[in-house]
């Protein structure tokens, strides 16, 4: 008989084993930070001229508790080392010394090694290596709203509890600031872009002065995006003019109250005139009076101002041509601190854009690089794509403009004595436990990071890098995963919309496709028919000369290479031309045919991948491998769903019949019309609902 004293025990016992296995139960939360903690803490310290501060301290801490080496460790700050949070790291013997002209430099050094440690790239005796940023500003764009809920996000709500704060501090924001700094992020913009107002309140205010404290350590600043109509929507003005001087005096009461409570506070991120948000043109004025007018009040405390170009308007006949023309005629007409921000492509984060004009055009203004890391048009949460082949594909095009030019080379340029360089990205982060709601979508969190430190590193090493820290280092695991990453984005783009195929996804969610869909009363350009003009002639846009004239935007060659049908590159065929059914493309085969092969070869790639991963189960702890299989069979559905739909539809156009080496559709036209793939189908219910 077991006493009331041994039940109890038996109970504590139970309760324990539970508490132990849970907190080392393998759920995602530790990113690629897994060093394991040392029992001894190792010989780290400054050097005698280097002060302390919180950051060398995080820098400190990181090194006794995760390096392993045996000798000492020497911090140094001073004057002559790398500026602009570059670093050196030195290796003498058994010591290592890490150093440079700035805190946070140390800080990235020590995060450097931790990482050489990780992937097993130590530094051999007397070598050492300098490290400097490609970009000053590399930023990360939350869509997270003071409601908790996220624009376009899929991994559950905001890690920013407005509701506990100032009081309670989650201790989310620290472990965020640390995997942040950990991958050279030095910059946050915490709210959406379709900004409400109320986040410049002095309660929303002092919150922010909260989470900004909790970053600043890790070497990150806070931004904020800003509704244009504030001074209105805060209640005391009957106008937003920002030539208004009363408005300009409400903004600079404004900047005084914040950098008040945000001494660092890095500066405002502004979507004007752009789907429904206010702006400077509700007032005839123009989106150099606005950026000016903000950049105006802010320089006094060394804010800046980051403009979007991503607008559009229904009634134009070439949505990509619209930021071109809109912000051309303000090139050098923008303050030293205002930087354009531009997302990668002419429309909006498409599976596959060419490289947006502007970054050639602009010659005179700062512009920096919007991408997506959160998987809107690729899949959300289930898909597996590695963005950072996408992001080289961007940053590598040649602008071709005058002395010439990569997306790269000419946003890292320096215009002005103000100005810094800047690359942003839309996060996938969320308050679920492993962050990204897909374990396989922190790559793309970390290869962002990484990327904005140094865009000369191949994806292939990126991909390497992350799943070293995050799985495991051996090679029969890293060798067909980081080919399966390699290949993962343009097996996405060959289900979804190969040869330049866009937008043809279903409309708001933007999850499944719906090249038919038009709902009654609304704009044309969020319709796919706008975008791939299937007729019976053909099917695609034409930006040519003959057509929208998109192509003019490109500096020479590519105006000319992009509008001639038989030089244009395939992947971008459909964008820049509406070409006939029967067209002959290189391989010999009409564009029908080829269609029909590459949606397929993007299914069968999808299902490989359930079969690739499948055979390294043996390196992957279960929860992570199952959360992940999971996914990949259901983005290997999703493929097949995408094919036959775009296929059988686009087949009442062609009138052609699928090659007979072509496996045909699993599914119909009319049941694919009537079931509306959607991530939130996917319960398991709805899964039954799948034929
Ligand atoms: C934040 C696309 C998205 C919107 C987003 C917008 C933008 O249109 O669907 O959710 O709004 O881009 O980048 O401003």
């Amino acid at each position: 008989m077991i006493n009331g004293l041994g039940r109890m025990k038996n109970w504590l016992w139970i309760i324990g084993l539970f508490f132990v296995l849970s907190l080392h139960a393998e759920d995602g939360h530790r990113l690629w930070l897994r060093m394991e903690r040392n029992a001894l803490p190792a010989d780290v310290s400054l050097s005698e001229s280097t002060e302390r501060t919180a950051t060398l301290d995080i820098a400190s801490r990181e090194l006794k508790d995760f390096w392993k080496g045996e000798g000492r460790v020497l911090l140094r700050v001073s004057k002559d080392g790398v500026m602009r949070d570059g670093f050196t790291i030195c290796r003498k013997g058994l010591d290592v010394e890490l150093s440079s002209a700035s805190d946070n430099g140390v800080l990235y050094a020590a995060y450097d090694l931790l990482r050489r440690q990780q992937a097993g790239d130590l530094l051999s005796d007397g070598v050492a290596v300098t490290e400097r940023p490609s970009y000053d500003i590399r930023i990360l764009n939350h869509w997270d709203n003071p409601d908790g809920t996220v624009e376009r996000g899929y991994a559950g709500r905001s890690i920013w509890k407005w509701d506990e704060l100032p009081e309670t501090v989650s201790p989310l924001y620290e472990e965020y600031a640390r995997a942040n700094a950990s991958v050279g992020i030095n910059a946050v913009v915490l709210n959406n872009v379709n900004a409400k107002p109320q986040m410049l309140s002095t309660g929303m205010l002092r919150k922010v002065a909260v989470i900004a404290e909790v970053l600043r350590p890790y070497g990150i600043r806070t931004y904020l995006s800003v509704n244009f109509a504030s001074p209105k929507a805060l209640g005391e003005l009957s106008t937003a003019d920002p030539l208004d001087e009363d408005v300009q005096r409400w903004w600079e009461k404004k900047a005084k109250e914040i950098y008040r409570l945000i001494p660092d506070f890095g500066g405002f991120l502004v979507k004007a005139n752009s789907e429904g948000e206010p702006g400077p043109q509700d007032y005839g004025r123009t989106h150099a009076d606005g950026a000016n007018m903000l950049a105006d009040v802010l320089a006094p405390y060394g804010g800046l101002v980051m403009w979007r170009a991503f607008v559009y308007q229904a009634e134009s006949s070439d949505r990509a041509c619209q930021a071109y023309e809109e912000f051309m005629p303000f090139d050098g007409q923008f303050r030293d601190n205002v930087i354009v921000q531009v997302k990668n492509g002419p429309i909006d984060f498409q599976p596959r854009e060419p490289f947006s004009p502007l970054f050639g055009a602009m010659q005179h203004t700062q512009v920096m690089p919007e991408f997506q890391i959160t998987q809107e048009y690729l899949g959300q949460s289930i898909h597996t794509v590695f963005l950072a082949t996408m992001w080289k594909d961007c940053l590598d095009a040649e602008t071709y403009r005058v002395g010439g030019g990569t997306v790269a080379d000419v946003t890292q340029h320096r215009g002005g004595i103000h100005s810094r360089s800047a690359v942003a990205g839309v996060a996938n982060i969320g308050d679920v436990v492993n962050w990204t709601g897909n374990d396989m979508a922190q790559a793309n969190w970390y290869a962002f990071g990484r990327l904005c430190w140094n865009t000369e590193l191949s994806a292939e090493q990126i991909a390497e890098e992350f799943l070293k820290q995050t799985f495991s280092t051996d090679e029969h695991f890293i060798e067909p995963v980081r080919q399966l990453l390699l290949r993962s984005w343009d097996t996405a783009v060959s289900y979804m919309m190969p040869l330049g195929l866009h937008h043809i996804f279903a409309f708001g969610h933007h999850y499944g496709p719906e090249p038919w869909c038009a709902p009654p009363d609304t704009r044309p350009d969020w319709l796919p028919k706008y975008y791939h003009r299937a007729d019976t002639v053909g099917v695609g846009f034409d930006r040519t000369v003959r057509g929208s004239k998109a192509v003019l935007q490109y500096h020479e060659p590519l105006a000319t290479l992009y509008g001639d049908l038989e030089t244009c590159p395939e992947e971008y065929l459909l964008w820049f031309h509406h070409v006939p059914w029967e067209y002959v493309m290189r391989n010999g085969l009409t564009l029908w045919d080829n269609l029909c092969y590459i949606y397929n070869s993007g299914v069968e790639d999808a299902r490989e991948f359930v079969d690739l991963w499948q055979k390294v189960q043996p390196y992957v702890d279960t929860e992570r491998y199952e959360a992940i299989q999971m996914r990949f069979e259901r983005q290997a559905l999703d493929a097949e769903w995408w094919r036959d739909a775009c296929l059988l539809y686009f087949q009442q156009y062609s009138r052609r019949s699928i090659p007979a080496d072509c496996p045909p559709p699993v599914h119909d036209l009319e049941e694919l019309m009537e079931f509306r793939l959607h991530l939130d189908n996917y319960t398991a219910a709805d899964m039954d609902k799948l034929p």
